[in-house]
């Protein structure tokens, strides 16, 4: 049995929801061969790694997969990198504001995810859910609380996996918004236990070359 600690984001930007924390919710605590955590996290630049770190020391889990609204993305979105840097137009909901600082002064410019990203997408169409992997989890509170988590990881949990899943807007959310891509809650929540199975897989496979987790061909 592997346990996969899942977070999910308050809202933020005038919503009343984010679909992160109501799908991450609706998690059964099983999952194929995973036992499943959770957390719900504030959309905040600066308090975000304490909590992390806070929760993986708690839960001691083999995986740690974020997870965060994207809103306008038409399908989920597991990210394959996070960039060392906070640059948004809008502040956080503690009302810090980034125009274009790094994250980690000591740190690369950029970490990849260490969950199977590919498999994951791959796995999330086999589940009837739509997804893309993304190469990009923006410069907001999002990117900024997957890198701290790889950071996190690369230096002192060398052998827990982490990654970050972005996922649309859920339908209630475009009521009023014209044009705008959703996808229903419950399908939102599928595509992330379909996450949780392919992530508990290879964690069983014990795959050592994150590159074959990924399905990489080079
Ligand atoms: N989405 C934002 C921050 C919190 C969330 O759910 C983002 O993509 O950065």
């Amino acid at each position: 049995m592997k346990k996969i600690l899942f977070t999910g984001f308050e809202p933020f930007g005038g919503e009343s929801v984010n679909p992160s924390w109501e799908a991450v919710s609706l998690l059964p605590d099983r999952i194929g061969l995973a036992e499943i955590a959770k957390r719900h996290l504030p959309v905040e630049y600066d308090t975000v790694a304490d909590l992390l770190r806070q929760a993986i020391e708690e839960e001691q889990p083999h995986a740690v997969i974020c997870v965060g609204q994207a809103g306008g993305r038409a399908v989920l979105t597991p990210e394959m990198v996070a960039i060392n840097l906070n640059d948004a137009a809008i502040p956080d909901n503690a009302g810090v504001s980034h125009g274009g600082e790094t994250i980690c002064q000591d740190g690369p410019a950029a970490y990849f995810a260490t969950i199977p990203v590919k498999a994951i997408s791959a796995g999330m169409m086999e589940a009837g859910v739509p997804a893309a992997v993304s190469y990009t989890a923006g410069t907001y509170v999002c990117n900024n609380a997957m890198y701290h988590l790889l950071h996190l990881l690369a230096g002192e949990y060398p052998e827990i996996r982490g990654g970050f899943i972005h996922v649309p807007y859920e339908c209630g959310q475009v009521l009023g918004k014209s044009n705008m891509s959703s996808l229903p809650l419950p399908m939102i929540a599928k595509g992330l236990e379909a996450a949780a199975k392919v992530t508990a897989e290879v964690l069983e496979a014990g795959t050592q070359d994150i590159r074959i987790a990924c399905g990489s061909t080079h």
